[in-house]
């Protein structure tokens, strides 16, 4: 299920994180994303394209990322379904991928940043998504192609039920449409024991996952002020660590196979940089990997030369 091209020790794949620089590297993959600094508000120097991580997967490329932009943008979303039970759910034919987390992570604040418009409810209380509520990008029609189906799952935790996890499992466990689960893990915070439960149902069960780290503007900025060069360069650092972290718990052994998409993107709903919220361009490329429905840049081959026949080589003298 994963690409895992080359098995480097723990500690070398630590000095792979490369969230600052031009240059993302995944394990023995080098790949260069776009020139990743930006002004941000006078003369803070930001890091725009990749406050992610690769370590088993390519970072995008611009062109990908565009892609992704248009085709969530290309059409407004759909409002599908809503179910409180795995039985009760609407299912169709397009590729889905879900959102899932602690209650209060920013599940449903983020789809909304994705979807590009306010259509899922939030709120600061947490608990507030009680139900698995779908909606389609990328076109109303269920005909299995251009579309996928996103669906914002019931936190856990505080203010969570044990009657929507039971339902989110069943959902997890048995649907063929589900491509990928998005796990959000509060920057701040960190994975927790209740993450540590589905992580292991992740592994049990095979379920393909990946993880965000939600929230980032709380980690990197000081509420609506900006910090100074030298503290966001702090910050990013402690980011950096996080992600390091994550890395550790998914995959503590690079030897093992894991059903872990190999990289982790972190995203803000409240944070915006160039025009868009923090991280979302990453995701939604992310999300559309997952259901084979990404843009694949055609690469230009090498020119075919003549190729020399061996007996018609020119003689050398080789005295
Ligand atoms: N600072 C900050 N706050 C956020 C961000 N995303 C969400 N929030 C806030 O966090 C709270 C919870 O957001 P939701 O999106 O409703 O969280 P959820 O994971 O869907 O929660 P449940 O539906 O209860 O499981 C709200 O008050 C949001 O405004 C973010 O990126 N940064
Ligand atoms: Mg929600």
């Amino acid at each position: 299920m994963m690409l895992n091209p080359l098995k480097l020790h723990p500690s070398l794949r630590i000095q792979c994180f490369q969230i600052y620089s031009t240059k993302c590297f995944s394990r023995g993959l080098a790949t260069t994303s776009e020139a990743s600094q930006l002004q941000y508000a006078s003369d803070l120097r930001f890091p725009t394209s990749s406050l992610s991580c690769h370590w088993d997967t390519v970072a995008p490329e611009p062109s990908q990322l565009r892609h992704a932009s248009i085709f969530f943008e290309k059409q407004p979303p759909a409002f599908l379904w809503s179910a409180p039970k795995f039985k009760t759910m609407d299912f169709g034919n397009s590729p889905e991928v879900c959102f899932l987390g602690r209650s209060n992570v920013g599940k449903s604040s983020i789809l909304n940043g994705l979807l590009g418009r306010k259509i899922v409810h939030t709120s600061s209380k947490p608990g507030r998504t009680k139900m698995m509520n779908a909606f389609a990008v990328g076109g109303s029609e269920d005909n299995g192609k251009n579309r996928l189906v996103v669906l914002d799952m019931p936190g856990y935790g505080k203010g969570g039920r044990a009657e929507w996890g039971t339902q989110v499992l069943k959902y997890l466990g048995k649907r063929k449409q589900m491509k990928r689960a998005f796990l959000l893990i509060d920057a701040e915070h960190g994975i927790k024991k209740s993450d540590m439960h589905l992580l292991g149902l992740f592994k049990e069960q095979s379920i393909p996952y990946q993880i965000l780290l939600s929230k980032v503007d709380k980690v990197l900025f000081d509420g609506k002020r900006n910090p100074s060069q030298g503290a966001l360069d702090f910050r990013i650092a402690e980011l950096q660590k996080t992600m390091e972290s994550v890395l550790e718990m998914v995959q503590p052994n690079p030897e093992d196979s894991t059903c872990a998409i190999g990289e982790v993107i972190s995203c803000s709903s409240e944070k915006w940089i160039d025009g868009k919220r923090l991280g979302v361009d990453f995701i939604r490329f992310a999300m559309l990997k997952a259901a084979g429905l990404e843009h694949r840049p055609v690469k230009k081959m090498a020119k075919v030369m003549d190729v020399i026949p061996f007996d018609q080589l020119p003689e050398f003298d080789m005295n």
